[in-house]
């Protein structure tokens, strides 16, 4: 459904001012504050999901920072104690109908699955913001348990043996539905009635037509049942379980992470260098193994295939934000970035897949729309990599964005529309990190 042959323009009426911005955001997480943690969205995500209390901390940062500390204390209190971080910790007090899968699935007051690092690179985030005793406080709190999560990922989930870490679902990519794992998924089996079993709750709150396939999903739940039926073990992964894939911008985060914990490890009188040398060896692997000067992007790697996934998705421009990136790759990723597959060079935000792809898909999940915490890292890695113009440009468009549609789940990439769940934390989060960087 490849509905646009040319790059958009969005409606640039004004929107909200700067300032307008800053309250409905700071409002919008104000709102969904549940106790102890902040919940993604109050209708489809009544939960606290990992990766998004990373993104969150980091605009909670600007306006309650007792909050953002809260908010990654909470989720490290559920880590597991191999240093697994789960991928959702469970309200007790949200119904088991509200979401599904939920505890009564997976058997637990947690998933057992994990979802991008991206926890030190936000602690980071909040301490330079404010690094006073109480933030030292929870800097060393923390700094441990940032520790057994990186080392969870390296020392279970190597499964390829060569330095990335697999993810075992879509789940744990955060790019749930991307292109990016069609070739794997197409060769886990389904059940004949795909919805025999279980009832989706996704669908009832969110567009059918946003939403993963009935097919995709079936085979979401196949995996996930493969994994929680396994115990949640990750030894001979290798050998029994039906979806290991290395993610270029999951391994990307792992590797700033490094990053991260090293800039913490000076402040908490703990060594740094232990935390670079693994984020150098990250970087190689990285590029090594999943870089294609071909396309000049990174490709998700299929471990029990060892094919390369030829789609060319948002995951395969994240690399950008390590800073030892050799320049070769940098170029390519800049280019690719800007070309009008990804429409940098337009003054857009980039899509979750390349535009000019025969099954992009301006609505549905990951396979087409604007997301913004991905355009974030991306505005990171361009500073990073001294493309400030660039940066300066993606921002204005990502603001523009927000301004115009409100703090959306993601973004129509051919309107500007907003789409998925309205007053999104991490849109909402993120905007505060953008205005206050102006
Ligand atoms: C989406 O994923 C959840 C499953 O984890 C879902 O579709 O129910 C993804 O966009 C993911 O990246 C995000 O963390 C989660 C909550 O915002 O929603």
């Amino acid at each position: 459904m490849n509905r646009l042959n040319t790059l958009p323009t969005y409606p640039r009426h004004p929107g909200a001012t700067d300032e307008e911005l800053r309250r409905t955001a700071a409002d919008i997480l104000a709102a969904n504050w549940a106790n102890d943690h902040t919940v993604p969205s109050r209708t489809l995500y009544p939960h606290q999901w990992s990766w998004d209390a990373a993104f969150i901390s980091i605009g909670l940062a600007h306006v309650a920072p007792d909050r953002a500390w809260h908010d990654l204390r909470s989720l490290f209190t559920a880590q597991w104690p191999d240093g697994r971080v789960p991928h959702i910790v469970f309200d007790p007090g949200v119904a088991e109908c509200d979401y599904f899968p939920g505890p009564a699935y997976w058997g637990r007051p947690t998933t057992g699955i994990v979802q991008p690092p991206a926890h030190a690179i936000a602690a980071w985030e909040i301490y330079r913001r404010r690094p006073d005793e109480a933030a030292l406080r929870e800097l060393r709190w923390l700094y441990p348990r940032l520790v057994a999560q990186q080392d969870y990922l390296t020392d279970y989930r190597d499964v390829g043996g060569a330095g990335l870490s697999s993810i075992v679902h879509p789940w744990e990519s955060g790019l749930d539905n991307s292109p990016s794992w069609d070739a794997t998924l197409a060769a886990v089996p389904v059940p004949v009635d795909p919805l025999a079993g279980y009832r989706r709750r996704d669908n009832q709150v969110g567009a059918v037509d946003h939403r993963p396939t009935d097919l995709d999903y079936a085979r979401y739940i196949t995996i996930a049942s493969a994994y929680r039926d396994g115990g949640y073990r990750d030894a001979e992964l290798a050998a029994r379980h039906p979806f290991l894939v290395e993610c270029p911008a999951f391994n990307a985060l792992r590797g700033a992470a490094e990053l991260a914990l090293a800039e913490i490890a000076a402040v908490v009188g703990a060594d740094p260098a232990g935390h670079r040398d693994r984020a150098a060896a990250i970087t190689r692997a990285l590029t090594d193994r999943l870089y294609n000067p071909d396309t000049g992007m990174f490709h998700a790697r299929d471990v029990r295939t060892g094919r390369s996934s030829p789609a060319r998705c948002v995951n395969g421009l994240v690399p950008l934000i390590l800073p030892d990136l050799p320049a070769a790759q940098v170029a390519g990723v800049v280019a690719a970035a800007e070309s009008a597959r990804f429409g940098l060079a337009e003054g857009l935000a980039v899509p979750s897949y390349d535009r000019t792809a025969a099954d992009f898909d301006p609505l549905r999940y990951w396979r087409g729309p604007v997301w913004i915490n991905v355009n974030w890292l991306l505005w990171r890695g361009l500073r990073t990599h001294g493309r400030v113009e660039r940066a300066a440009t993606l921002r204005t468009a990502m603001l523009d964005l927000i301004r115009s549609a409100g703090c959306y789940e993601y973004f129509d990439p051919g309107t500007g529309e907003g789409i998925g769940a309205a007053a999104f934390s991490w849109t909402a989060a993120l905007a505060l990190d953008l205005l206050a960087e102006g």
